[in-house]
């Protein structure tokens, strides 16, 4: 709906009080146009929805306020039909995100250090690792601690050549609790994951690419013009199928379960799904499939 109209609308009921108004406003409020965010930034491109977040006085550290806000953002995307892939990225041209916001646990407790780890891993980490959607994170500067975890849980990187990262939690007297000792040794093996997380020192992006941390390495102007492109390429094909893929491959790093059985239920499940018709169809019929899933 168009602003004015709510404002018209407000204007001809002179016995409507500020809370009243308010809350029309937040009704009738145009979600793209007025987002609700305070600490990221959302918007839509075509079928891409790119997320950035927004904090770029702290180097885009991650607090509660944003991981809560990346969660809401990240499954209003995913259940966005209009939307096939995700793009996440920091403000600015210094930093991706620059870890978890330190000032925000530096006197936690040991209890209250766990429900941190558990609560964010729950509702942004893992939660991206096993979305529907493919996320694509666009590392534009420092990747540290919770930064890199947070690229690393999305399930492809692209980086600009002046990024940098790390994992530098043993330096604060912590360990990575988003996930980083897990996935670091999945990308790039354990001997490269323990020494990049006892060092606690950061890498440049020529030893990312060549230890498979990220998939390409751009100069910062072209970044986003590169995870859109890859982006592109995804778009072309099944939606169903790209969840399915990304339930299969996530399966043969989840504990007590086998990856060959969840591919074989995933193969199947394809069978009955409209893009399977319409992909095996466009085929045949030497066209270019209109998938709808
Ligand atoms: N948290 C809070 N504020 C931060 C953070 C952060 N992680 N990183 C940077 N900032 C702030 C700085 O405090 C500074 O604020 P101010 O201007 O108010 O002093 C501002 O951002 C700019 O930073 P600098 O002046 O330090 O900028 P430099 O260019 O000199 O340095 C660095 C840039 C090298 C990135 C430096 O800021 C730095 O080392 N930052 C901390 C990096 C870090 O240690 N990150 C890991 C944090 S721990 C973590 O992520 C744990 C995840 C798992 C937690 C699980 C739950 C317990």
């Amino acid at each position: 709906m168009n602003p004015r109209c709510n404002s018209q609308l407000i204007s001809h009921n002179s016995s409507i009080n500020i809370h009243d108004t308010l809350l029309l406003i937040n009704i009738f409020r145009p979600k793209q146009l007025f987002p609700m965010y305070n600490t990221i930034l959302t918007e839509t491109k075509g079928h891409i929805q790119q997320i950035t977040i927004n904090r770029p006085k702290q180097l885009n550290a991650l607090n509660k306020e944003t991981i809560g806000e990346l969660h809401e953002a990240l499954k209003a995307a995913d259940t966005d039909a209009n939307i096939g892939v995700i793009i996440l990225t920091g403000s600015g041209e210094k930093s991706f995100v620059a870890g978890a916001d330190i000032k925000e646990f530096a006197d936690f407790s040991v209890p209250q250090g766990g429900e941190l780890a558990q609560k964010g891993q729950e509702i942004l980490f893992s939660f991206i690792e096993n979305l529907s959607t493919p996320v694509i994170a666009a590392v534009n500067g420092f990747a540290l601690g919770g930064g890199l975890e947070l690229a690393m849980c999305s399930h492809m990187r692209v980086a600009s050549s002046n990024a940098r990262m790390g994992l530098p939690e043993v330096s604060l007297g912590v360990i990575p609790g988003y996930g980083g000792t897990q996935r670091l040794a999945q990308l790039v093996g354990r001997g490269k994951a323990n020494e990049m997380v006892f060092t606690a020192g950061m890498i440049k992006v020529d030893e990312a690419l060549k230890w498979g941390l990220v998939n390409y390495v751009v100069e910062p102007e072209e970044l986003m013009a590169k995870a859109e492109e890859i982006a592109g390429k995804i778009l072309n094909n099944s939606g169903t199928a790209i969840a399915s893929a990304i339930r299969s491959v996530n399966a043969s790093y989840q504990d007590g379960v086998n990856g060959y059985d969840v591919e074989i239920e995933e193969f199947a499940k394809c069978f009955g799904t409209d893009d399977f018709k319409e992909g095996t169809t466009a085929f045949l019929e030497k066209r270019k499939p209109n998938f709808r899933g």
